[in-house]
């Protein structure tokens, strides 16, 4: 059993809860506290419905992935070819992300909200099966989730004929072994099925027609599933009342880096600007030291930054997309005055480097040059030539260059997502993500 606990801070605030509800409870993660606390009502609301209608009410809930490419849930799981059997519903528990830490809490704290939601898209999907893959370095959450699934069989909720209908699913609970890039999907079903973690050509494998042993693959992210038993059991009018037309309900968003009070909050889709997740009371409460911000990364370590002027961009993926960035997975990690950017980039663009399959030559080859150029840099010995060559190791990743929140500023031609890419997966592009930025913002 784990004895210490690690969890990261958590600050639930006097928002609408949608996938948080419980975290206030000592014991959240039990399934006594869970059916007292409504637990298995979106189960029992969703077996009351057919497949057609309750898969219909996700979509009407216009859902979207929150694993980072913000995909609709409903749109996904219509891709599945119709006749093919088995089909399967695979997880992403694989949260690892720089800076992203809100998946972690749902399994530590509240594992039978994912059982109930795996339930409830393998029921609407029509799913038999389903694979949980957890991030090998989450002890704790591989602890409970195992004891949910254990309770969950026992009380008749998973299983054959759950709950006395003729719905029968398993739900199978797999490690991982700590790479980064088997949070990409097709990475994570070559995992699963035993083979080293690298990603596939997509198209021609899109999980939904071609994944985990070559059958029919829903992949949804833990956050995600987590939505489905408010939705099933509140209906979708109830979930789109909260957050935007584009982008309703709430997300659980992770902030770190030098603010007073980092941590985990959910909140309302774009209600909240970043402004008030660094400086608002019931965020993080401005700098540390009150010092002056230099710079923010608003979605992960992937995501291009912003600066100071761009506060007021509210959290939302369609208005931080048009400023240049994204959302991605929900992690906002802040600079203060005394960073050293050269130093910040380097620790960003190691981790992808190092993080490399090496299945495609410019990730692996480009990385490893970004990051040998960039410990130049950082140790005195760069030239001002190497910061134009890093450009071009960059666009050998990135050909025509990356969207980023520069471009107006520079006078330069915006680029859109998704920019185009050599590489198979997002890990190549993310290792030269953090040094464009640096190089275009603060290339002084
Ligand atoms: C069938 C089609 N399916 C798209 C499905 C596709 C996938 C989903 C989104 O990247 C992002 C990335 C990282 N037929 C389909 C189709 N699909 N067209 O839709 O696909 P895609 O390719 O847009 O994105 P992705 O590969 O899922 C994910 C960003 O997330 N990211 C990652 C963070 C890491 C974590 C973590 O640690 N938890 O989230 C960070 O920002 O850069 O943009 O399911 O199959 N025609």
């Amino acid at each position: 059993a784990i004895t210490r606990d690690y969890t990261p801070g958590f600050y639930e605030g006097d928002r609408p809860k949608i996938v948080t509800s419980r975290f206030e409870y000592e014991d959240s993660y039990t399934l006594e506290r869970y059916l007292a606390t409504g637990g298995y009502e979106g189960l029992k609301a969703a077996l009351a419905k057919t497949p057609d209608e309750m898969s219909g009410e996700v979509k009407a809930s216009t859902l979207l992935g929150r694993g980072g490419a913000g995909f609709p849930a409903g749109v996904k799981w219509g891709f599945t070819p119709q006749g093919v059997w088995p089909r399967y519903l695979v997880v992403n528990g694989d949260e690892s992300e720089p800076g992203t830490y809100k998946d972690r809490l749902l399994m530590e704290r509240d594992p039978h909200q994912l059982i109930e939601g795996c339930l409830i898209a393998c029921y609407a999907a029509g799913l038999s099966q389903c694979f949980l893959y957890v991030r090998g370095e989450m002890a704790l959450a591989h602890e409970r989730i195992a004891a949910a699934l254990n309770d969950a069989y026992d009380a008749g909720y998973i299983g054959k004929n759950i709950l006395g209908s003729d719905f029968s699913v398993d739900i199978i609970l797999h490690w991982g072994a700590g790479a980064y890039v088997v949070g990409e999907e097709t990475a994570l079903i070559e995992s699963l099925e035993g083979e080293r973690g690298m990603p596939r050509l997509k198209p021609p494998y899109f999980p939904a027609a071609v994944g985990l042993y070559g059958q029919p693959t829903i992949v949804n992210n833990v956050e995600t599933l987590a939505n489905l038993p408010f939705i099933a059991a509140n209906g979708s009018a109830a979930y789109t009342a909260i957050g935007t037309e584009t982008s309703p309900g709430t997300r659980m968003i992770a902030i770190s880096g030098h603010v007073k009070r980092p941590g985990v909050y959910e909140i309302i889709n774009g209600s909240t600007t970043f402004r008030d997740i660094i400086y608002g009371d019931e965020f993080c409460q401005g700098i540390r030291d009150d010092n002056e911000l230099k710079a923010f990364v608003p979605g992960g370590g992937s995501a291009p930054w912003f600066l100071p002027d761009q506060l007021d961009i509210p959290f939302e993926g369609r208005e931080a997309g048009q400023a240049g960035s994204m959302l991605g997975s929900g992690a906002v990690m802040v600079m203060d005055e005394t960073t050293d950017i050269p130093e910040a980039a380097l620790t960003l663009t190691r981790f992808y480097a190092h993080e490399s399959c090496g299945k495609c030559v410019p990730c692996r080859e480009g990385g490893t040059w970004l990051l040998r150029m960039l410990e130049r840099v950082c140790s005195g010995h760069g030239t001002t030539a190497d910061l134009d060559q890093m450009f071009q190791v960059g666009e050998s990743i990135c050909p025509g260059d990356m969207p980023h929140a520069a471009s107006e500023r520079l006078g330069l031609e915006a680029t859109p997502f998704p920019y185009k890419m050599t590489t198979i997966c997002f890990v190549g592009p993310s290792a030269y993500a953090p040094l464009h930025s640096a190089l275009t913002l603060f290339r002084d």
